[in-house]
């Protein structure tokens, strides 16, 4: 018997399937549904086809749809044309360039886990590196045509990294005018310096996120004949303060998986537990959720370490009837949560910190009412001090002086850091927006006072080494503020139920 020849058998069904999927495609192509062979091609990053179960029909990243995003470019457009209208800027053109960041290495290959630059993802959703986004608007009109450069094909580079978005699939899923890859970056810079002379850049050069990019957009503007730029930072900030729908929603979802996190991270304490394992637990369960990973490196700090506004090392014990300290929050689909509370790891606040945690507690829930209507941040900041100030100065604590200004500073001095910041995709969102602005609808920010007794401080010995902070998210909304993080117990009764509670399981 001859043996059978393996390699024609191989030939044979390969030239057969080769031959069914060429029949495919020309049916494909004469009824006019040859697009639909690409739908089942996976791209750079969870689509509705590939991720039913994180994307929906017409959603870019989860929640957020094409069509908001595709707002969102029109209305950076509308605030950058009005704002050169205003000031009589003598440019018909202007060209916005938001570079997406690159991986950033450890050492040798070994990645860090990636982040976008938060501008570039806020305004096309895309969540690959080494890509760009381009804007350009001619006129008075606010019609704009958006690019957006993708990587460049490399069958090499997706073997080991996974498929990315080309071109011929961006302009449908991203919602985008036109897309080229990025090797056509500078061409494409150029052809429009070429052809256009009046032309304004809108490019962030403090806050480069890109070098190659960078390097390129200064190489464009060195051979440029008029080399007017600014950046358009301000502009996304102006818009990324103030939530929509779908962000809020997200916003919602980040705060409720943080609370509960929060609520298993208490159940967990004991006297004697690490630092490090409540870190863990706190990841752990936000991860569960679906968050991607904590919004930041999370502080956890037991007894008078608590003190130490920024402690991250945590790594050591929490004993007895210590506090502990946890600031942390998770990222959902791009969207933070700022949670802190301060728990004893035995169920039970002694009584100087009951004193101080009752002060805190009422400080913070006044302060939350008074969010929609004072003035600005600072403004939440200067009631801050004057709270807590009348608070210490009732409990004997500070001199009585009738000066407002007195109070204050001695409260300052307890609580040195500011009561607010504006929360969103960022932790510490819109940094180019200042905090004397007036508070609005729509508007996103934390309001976190503290106390923090050094055993330095002149207070009584009883009081050393207490630091307790009391944070949540607040959304403002036209019915007055409404507390996204409320499901996370600040209560004295709630959390000592919860901690005795996860004790008495243990
Ligand atoms: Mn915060």
């Amino acid at each position: 018997m001859l043996p059978v020849n393996h390699h024609n058998i191989f030939k044979t069904c390969r030239s057969v399937i080769f031959k069914k999927f060429c029949t495919k495609v020309v049916e494909n192509v004469v009824k006019g549904t040859v697009c639909d062979i690409n739908v089942t091609k996976t791209l750079g990053q969870p689509a509705p086809h590939t991720h039913p179960h994180l994307i929906g029909e017409d959603e870019v990243t989860p929640l957020i749809k094409k069509y908001e995003y595709q707002c969102r470019r029109q209305k950076l457009v509308d605030a950058i044309l009005e704002h050169s209208k205003k000031l009589n800027l003598p440019f018909q053109n202007h060209m916005i360039i938001i570079p997406s960041t690159s991986k950033q290495y450890m050492s040798d290959k070994i990645p860090y886990v990636f982040r976008q630059n938060t501008e570039f993802l806020y305004l096309s959703g895309c969540q690959e590196p080494d890509t760009c986004l381009v804007i350009t608007a001619g006129g008075n009109t606010s019609d704009h045509k958006t690019t957006l450069f993708t990587r460049d094909k490399d069958n090499h580079a997706e073997i080991w990294d996974g498929p990315r978005t080309h071109p011929e699939e961006a302009i449908g899923f991203f919602g985008v005018d036109n897309s080229l890859p990025m090797s056509d970056l500078s061409k494409f810079l150029n052809s429009w310096r070429k052809s256009l002379s009046n032309i304004h850049l809108w490019y962030d050069f403090d806050n480069a996120p890109h070098t190659e990019i960078h390097k390129i957009v200064c190489e464009y503007l060195k051979d440029s004949s008029n080399n007017s730029f600014e950046s358009p930072r301000n502009f996304i900030h102006g818009l990324r303060l103030y939530k929509s729908p779908a962000e809020i929603a997200l916003m919602q979802r980040s705060c409720d998986i943080a609370s509960k996190a929060f609520v298993e991270s208490m159940g967990f304490s004991r006297p004697g537990i690490g630092e490090n394992q409540l870190f863990a637990k706190m990841d752990f369960e936000c991860r569960i959720r679906g968050a991607e990973y904590l919004a930041y490196p999370p502080v956890v700090a037991g007894g008078n370490r608590a003190t130490i506004i920024h402690y991250i090392n945590n790594n050591q014990l929490v004993y007895g009837n210590e506090l502990v300290l946890m600031d942390a929050g998770c990222e959902y689909h791009g969207y933070a949560s700022d949670i802190t509370r301060t728990w004893p790891v035995n169920g039970k606040f002694t009584e100087p910190q009951r004193e101080m945690y009752e002060i805190v507690l009422e400080v913070q829930k006044e302060l939350i009412e008074l969010c929609g209507k004072t003035p600005s941040l600072d403004a939440l900041f200067e009631c801050m001090c004057l709270l807590l100030g009348k608070r210490l100065q009732s409990l004997g604590l500070i001199n009585v002086q009738p000066a407002n200004n007195y109070l204050m500073k001695a409260a300052y001095q307890l609580c040195p850091h500011h009561v607010s910041h504006y929360l969103g995709m960022d932790v510490h969102d819109t940094p180019s927006i200042g905090r004397n602005i007036k508070i609005k609808p729509g508007m996103i920010i934390t309001v976190e006072p503290g106390i923090y007794i050094s055993e330095k401080s002149s207070l009584p010995k009883q009081y050393h080494g207490i630091g307790i902070r009391i944070e949540d998210d607040v959304l403002i909304t036209v019915n007055g503020p409404v507390v996204l993080s409320r499901k996370c117990p600040k209560e004295i009764d709630e959390i000592e139920k919860i901690v005795c509670e996860g004790l008495s399981n243990k």
